[in-house]
């Protein structure tokens, strides 16, 4: 996939040169009492989730427009999110996405082998139709008015579970698209209790060691009223279904400005923060890259991740974005590394003093405190963690020597434009 001189050859350009910032920077930590080496060994055992769907360009409802080497199928996607966690090690696992990637266990189990990957939560969908599907979700699918419909819709979920309990995965995501386009289209309540029905059937499946995470959505497909909308109605699921239903944050599902990491700190208060996708926007459920327009907010829902952690506490790290105008694999890089730098942002918060900030109403000295944190440039710590990993310092720059993309662009036949986007 990637060459391991390309890496060491990327590496020796820039290894000195990190040398003498890593320990200019560890210098400056120690004065804060902070010990870069617990830093940088914590930053090393965090990994992020890559989706399958993430490898492929994305695109919006009005067009894509696919560049070279697109992955044709699972196998090309998972050579693709290979080449990320080689050059990053910092995305252990891939995210896969039923049905655009079922296929024999025994051939998912050899290629995650080959790549190096392990496989993370597994998602449903039944937000679209597929060839040869018996029924539409044109109107619905857990919430379905029709009891066929909304049995198809478990049946699958159930499958999910049974593909990813022999690949190794230990969780399912579902989001649904269910909702309604006009006032009064819905009965809300019905509706609702449609889905809780239908959801209970499918933790009923759920295997003692999973669990299932629900994502919420405030709008889109459905524009007037989405059932699973907001994080009040995803926890309402959550406790409804039982001990291990939590609710999944994907960053862009919420109205604009809302404060999430607050609402971060109320789930994981509650027993009930199962997992993130992270992504960025500017105006809606954008799926920019992570970090790209307000990497402070990042910081802040990592912040009350680091005030949260403790015995039990577990959610899992996944990234959901639509790369349309840059390479999938050097956007998936980057943001894995931001996900990671507002991790170890976040590691720097002098604790005690903001408590004691926040005990004496010290609005001023409280909020310096955190952006003394997020001031700080960590990035020799993420580089340090990835050189000793035997990663790239630079994996972007590594990336572009390697040759990569146009290898496989001329092994995988150009694919056309057409329209669809990744929700
Ligand atoms: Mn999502």
């Amino acid at each position: 996939m990637i060459d391991k001189t390309i890496i060491e050859a990327s590496n020796d350009d820039r290894d000195a040169g990190l040398r003498a910032d890593y320990d200019a920077l560890g210098e400056q930590l120690d004065r804060r009492g902070i010990d870069i080496a617990a830093i940088k060994a914590k930053v090393a055992g965090f990994g992020i989730a890559v989706p399958s769907w993430g490898v492929g360009t994305g695109g919006t409802r009005f067009a894509r427009f696919p560049g070279p080497g697109e992955p044709r199928h699972v196998f090309d996607k998972l050579d693709d999110c290979g080449v990320i966690h080689r050059l990053t090690a910092a995305t252990p696992r891939v995210s896969l996405h039923i049905p655009w990637d079922d296929a024999a266990p025994a051939d998912l189990l050899a290629k995650a082998e080959e790549t190096g990957l392990g496989f993370d939560a597994m998602n449903s969908n039944t937000f679209s139709d597929q060839p040869g599907q018996a029924l539409s979700y044109k109107f619905g699918s857990l919430s379905h008015t029709d009891p066929a419909v909304r049995a198809q819709a478990v049946e699958h979920n159930l499958a999910c579970i049974e593909l990813g309990q022999a690949i190794g995965s230990k969780a399912l995501t579902v989001w649904v698209g269910d909702g309604s386009n006009f006032p009064g289209q819905a009965h809300f309540a019905r509706q609702f209790d449609r889905y809780l029905d239908a959801a209970r059937r499918i933790y009923a499946g759920l295997p003692e060691d999973w669990r299932l995470l629900t994502e919420h959505k405030m709008y889109e497909p459905a524009f007037y009223s989405t059932v699973v909308q907001d994080w009040g109605t995803n926890y309402l699921i959550a406790t409804e279904l039982g001990e291990r239903a939590q609710c999944l944050v994907d960053l862009g599902h919420h109205a604009p400005n809302v404060n999430i990491e607050m609402i971060v700190a109320r789930l994981a208060r509650f027993g009930k923060l199962g997992g993130f996708h992270f992504n960025d926007s500017k105006y809606g459920d954008d799926d920019l890259d992570t970090g790209s327009i307000d990497p402070y907010r990042l910081f802040l829902v990592f912040n009350e991740l680091v005030e949260a952690d403790g015995p039990g506490f577990e959610p899992m790290h996944m990234l959901d974005q639509s790369h349309n105008v840059t390479d999938p694999i050097e956007s998936l890089m980057v943001s894995a590394t931001e996900v990671q730098r507002a991790y170890a942002q976040a590691l720097l918060v002098d604790r005690a003093a903001l408590a004691g900030f926040q005990e004496g109403n010290d609005a001023l000295m409280a909020t310096a405190t955190l952006k003394r944190a997020f001031r700080t440039d960590v990035e020799p710590i993420l580089a340090m963690a990835r050189l000793e990993a035997g990663a790239a310092i630079d994996p972007v720059a590594a990336f572009r020597a390697s040759g990569y993309r146009a290898r496989v662009a001329e092994a995988r036949p150009a694919v056309a434009g057409g329209s669809g986007g990744i929700v």
